[in-house]
C-alpha cells in the first residue's frame, strides 16, 4: 500500500536524519519548468545537511515516500496530477490515480513510514472569507492527529493568519518561531502577529520532540515557524497591494475549493513580476535546510 524507496526505509531503520518534503508546492505550486528544478534542488539542500530526502507523491494508486529521478519528474511535468489531501488518499489508491500531495497528505504518509520531519514552504490555513465558505484547509486537522515536526515559513499570505493561529492553538498544535517571536508571514519574514514560543538551535527542537514523545498526550505536531531572511522576502507594500488584486479577482471570477490556493500563487508571481516566486522559493530552501538540522539533531537521540 506504501512503497518506501530503499535509500529512506534503510535510514529510517538506523535511525539517520531524513526529511519529508512536499510534491504539491512543485506540482501547483510553481510555475513548469523552474518547479522541477526546485524540486531537486531542495533534495540536494536535504543532502546537504546530511540528511536523506523523502519527497512524496502517490503515483498510479500507489503512494510513495522518496522519490526517483523519473518519478519526481512526472510529479513536475505530467498533466493532470492531482491535487491530494489526505482524505483523498484512499480514492487515490483505490482508483489508481496520479496526484500530488499537500501537507496533510505528506504528513500522513510520513509519518506512516517513521518520518518524523518536513519541511514545506506555508501551511494552509483559514481563509478569509472563512464565515462565508468555511474553507479550512485539512492541514491544521491532520497536524493536531500526527506527531511530525513541520519545518514552514509560516501560512501562506493568502489567508487569514490571525484565525489560523487560533485555530492551531484550538487544535493543541504546537507552535514556535525559530530565531524570532514574530510568527513568520510566508513570503515576509513577519506576519505581523506574535508567537510565544522561541527557540533558537535544531538541538532545542529535537528537545521539543523528545518532550512531546515523553509527555504524551495526543499525536499532535510540531510547527516550527522559519522567516524568509530578510534580505530576501517580497516587498511588504508591494505584497499588500498585489494581493488585494489577486484576492478581488479570486472573487470575481468565482474561484473556489482546491483551486484557489495554487490562482492566488500564480496571480501573485505574475503580479509582482516574479518577485513573490524568488521570496517562496528562498523560504523554501531555508525551511529544507532547517529541517535537514533538525532531523540531524533528532537522529542523534
Ligand atoms: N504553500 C505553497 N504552495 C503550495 C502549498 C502551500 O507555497 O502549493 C500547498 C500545500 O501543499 C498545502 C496546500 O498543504 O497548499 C493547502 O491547500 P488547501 O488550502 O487547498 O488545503
Ligand atoms: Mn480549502
Amino acid at each position: 500500500m506504501l512503497v518506501v524507496s530503499d535509500e529512506v526505509r534503510t535510514a529510517v531503520a538506523d535511525l539517520r536524519p531524513v526529511v519529508a518534503l512536499e510534491s504539491t508546492i512543485i506540482a501547483h505550486g510553481l510555475p513548469r519548468p523552474r518547479n522541477l528544478r526546485v524540486a531537486q534542488e531542495l533534495e540536494a539542500v536535504v543532502r546537504e545537511e546530511g540528511a536523506v530526502p523523502a519527497t512524496i507523491a502517490v503515483l498510479d494508486g500507489v503512494p510513495h515516500v522518496g522519490l526517483d529521478k523519473d518519478q519526481l519528474e512526472r510529479v513536475a511535468n505530467e498533466d493532470g496530477i492531482r491535487k491530494l489531501g489526505h482524505r483523498d488518499l484512499p480514492l487515490a489508491v483505490a482508483t489508481g490515480a496520479s496526484g500530488a500531495t499537500t501537507v496533510s497528505a505528506t504528513a500522513l504518509l510520513a509519518a506512516r513510514a517513521g518520518v518524523r520531519v518536513f519541511a514545506t514552504g506555508g501551511l494552509g490555513g483559514v481563509h478569509r472569507q472563512w464565515t462565508q465558505t468555511q474553507d479550512e484547509s485539512a492541514d491544521l486537522g491532520l497536524l493536531a492527529r500526527t506527531r511530525i515536526t513541520v519545518v514552514c515559513a509560516g501560512v501562506k499570505s493568502i489567508l487569514d493568519v490571525a484565525a489560523t493561529l487560533e485555530r492551531l492553538e484550538t487544535l493543541g498544535v504546537a507552535v514556535a518561531g525559530f530565531g524570532t517571536d514574530r510568527f513568520p508571514g510566508f513570503y515576509l519574514a513577519d506576519s505581523g502577529h506574535p508567537v510565544e514560543w522561541t527557540l533558537r538551535t535544531p538541538a532545542e527542537a529535537a528537545e521539543v520532540m523528545r518532550a512531546q514523545d515523553a509527555l504524551g498526550g495526543p499525536d499532535a505536531a510540531l510547527i516550527v515557524a522559519n522567516p524568509v531572511p530578510q534580505e530576501q522576502q517580497l516587498d511588504p507594500v508591494l505584497h499588500a497591494r498585489v494581493l488585494d488584486e489577486a484576492l478581488r479577482e479570486c472573487e470575481e471570477r468565482g474561484i473556489t475549493g482546491q483551486a484557489i490556493t495554487p490562482f492566488l500563487l500564480e496571480q501573485l508571481v505574475r503580479r509582482t513580476g516574479g518577485a513573490s516566486l524568488e521570496a517562496n522559493l528562498a523560504a523554501v530552501r531555508g525551511n529544507a535546510r532547517l529541517a535537514g538540522r533538525i532531523a540531524a539533531a533528532w537522529a542523534g537521540r
